[in-house]
């Protein structure tokens, strides 16, 4: 018997133990997730400090007390497939395992992602309907867990395998019809069945005020290229995908899923530029994770990798160096109890509850340890034909000169952390030669790291300084940095901007 789930006198009575009294114990190696939060030693609570979560796919019959300690997100692996929950008409019905994984994952302070709704396998009574159906049953999965559910999968693997860039060519496929032939579904007369998916879905967010965010995922989308160096033609179709509908006039989509399940297969491996192609869909402005995520052991066609431990280092770095590369989910938590267990691409060995860590276990802890990089350039960096910080700007007014300013401010939140982008313009009439941008957080808010500028606080107040590239904003003309943050379950937005000592108008 395990002394480690739940004994709650001996739970209580280490609590009161010191660190050194506690390693006299010795035998009694109970961890709770608080003692590991003090330590940082869990996945998910390294991941949460850098700013990301840090998940796992699971079935019921998998959630042994490592699931709550290592991670701080969930996706059922296969209980929320339309073959287990989809009734006939769209209904939603047996729901018994995905019940037992949101109740666990409430109770474990996890976040779940819902996997998935329109998919051409394990489709169940959906396979072959019409949108209609499939309309009805996106509402009632919405509507079954509101939101207990912080992200969904809409729409999977709609993409054909390959490379050829083009649709899976069969069902939900087959309801897309292309009225001009001009090769896309993007014309207002087409028919498209992954915009009305995602139609009816954000007008279910909507009208319900639900913050469950919609996303597509898909695989063998993760490099810019594949192996050999020829372009990855289905992320460029995806990448035209989350494009449109996540921008005006949609903003259907907030988030893209790369499974990640890197492999022999020549689509499927880890790319020197898997970061780059995160960062172009970052630039969207919707959130990117990394869904699937499992590492073949022996890459023996991969030619960028250099062992598992390597690998998962750098694909976990690709993610922690874009600030919207927002989650990271392992598919499973051991080898043996693994869809692909010949792989041996996760992150511990043993079974039934009773796991090793592995090599690569260490390496992504330590990586995510290191957290976010602060030098990576930000989606707003500055063009290369910004005025250099060392050219001297004809009018460079005296610092105390009066700026006339306005600021935007956007965040991206999730359970206790967050990101921001902040947006200075000079509405004034003179260059502003350098800045320093204050504000005040009206709650318990605390930058925990920036970009594009040097981020000081103090008590609640709050000041961003310029960096080297950005310092001179000519009138007109725009600075941008960002920064990320934690919260404790809340995140106004704050007021009280002002650049060089003078208040700011807010857009
Ligand atoms: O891991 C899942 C496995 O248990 C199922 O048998 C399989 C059936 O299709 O689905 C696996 O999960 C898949 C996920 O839903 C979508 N991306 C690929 C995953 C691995 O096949």
């Amino acid at each position: 018997v395990s002394i480690g789930s739940g004994h709650p006198r001996i739970r209580s009575a280490i609590v009161v133990l010191s660190a050194a009294a506690l390693a006299a114990v010795g035998a009694v190696a109970v961890r709770t997730p608080t003692a590991d939060a003090a330590t940082g030693d869990s996945l998910g609570v390294a991941a949460e400090k850098a700013g990301l979560f840090f998940g796992v796919a699971a079935s019921p019959g998998r959630l042994s007390s490592i699931v709550g300690r290592e991670f701080s997100q969930l996706t059922p692996e296969n209980d929320m497939k339309p073959d287990t929950i989809a009734g006939s008409g769209g209904s939603v019905q047996n729901t018994g395992n995905a019940d037992t994984l949101v109740n666990y994952a409430q109770s474990n302070n996890m976040i779940v992602r819902g996997h998935t709704m329109v998919w051409y396998s394990q489709a169940g009574s959906l396979q072959g309907t019409g949108q209609s159906t499939l309309n009805t049953f996106i509402k009632n999965a919405l509507l079954k867990w509101g939101n207990k559910i912080a992200y969904w999968d809409v729409v999977n693997e709609s993409l054909d395998d390959n490379n050829t860039g083009k649709r899976r060519n069969q069902w939900p496929h087959t309801l897309d019809k292309d009225s001009n032939n001009d090769g896309d579904y993007f014309d207002d007369a087409d028919t498209d069945y992954i915009r009305d998916s995602f139609k009816q879905a954000r007008q279910v967010v909507q009208s319900n005020g639900l913050k469950t965010k919609l996303c597509i995922n898909d695989y063998d989308i993760e490099g810019l290229t594949v192996k050999g160096g020829a372009k990855n033609n289905k992320s460029e179709a995806m990448y035209q995908i989350v494009k449109k509908y996540s921008q005006e006039p949609y903003k259907y989509i907030d988030c893209v899923g790369f499974q990640s399940h890197f492999n022999d297969n020549p689509n499927s491996i880890i790319t020197d530029d898997l970061e780059a192609n995160i960062r172009r869909f970052a630039e969207l402005g919707v959130e990117v994770h990394l869904t699937e995520l499992d590492i073949d052991d022996d890459l023996s066609n991969n030619d960028i990798g250099s062992g598992q431990a390597a690998n998962y280092r750098k694909v976990v770095r690709s993610c922690l160096n874009v600030p919207k590369c927002t989650g990271i989910t392992v598919w499973g938590i051991s080898d043996s109890e693994s869809w692909r267990s010949s792989e041996r691409g996760l992150l511990f060995s043993g079974g039934n509850g009773n796991y090793t860590k592995k090599a690569a276990y260490t390496a992504v802890l330590e990586e995510l340890k290191k957290g976010r990089s602060t030098t990576s350039p930000s989606p707003t960096s500055p063009s290369p034909t910004t005025p250099s910080p060392t050219s001297p700007s004809p009018t460079t007014p005296s610092p105390t000169m009066e700026t006339g300013c306005r600021v935007a401010y956007t965040d991206n939140t999730w359970n206790n952390g967050f990101t921001a982008a902040v947006t200075i313009t000079n509405t004034s009439s003179n260059t502003i030669d350098s800045w320093s941008l204050t504000w005040s957080w009206p709650g318990d808010q605390k930058v925990t790291n920036a970009w594009n500028a040097t981020v000081t606080q103090s008590g609640n107040q709050v000041t961003a300084r310029n960096g080297g590239h950005n310092k001179t904003i000519e009138v007109g003309g725009t600075a941008s940095f960002g920064f990320q943050g934690s919260h404790g379950g809340d995140n106004p937005t704050p007021g009280g901007f002002a650049l060089n000592g003078s208040p700011c108008t807010v857009s």
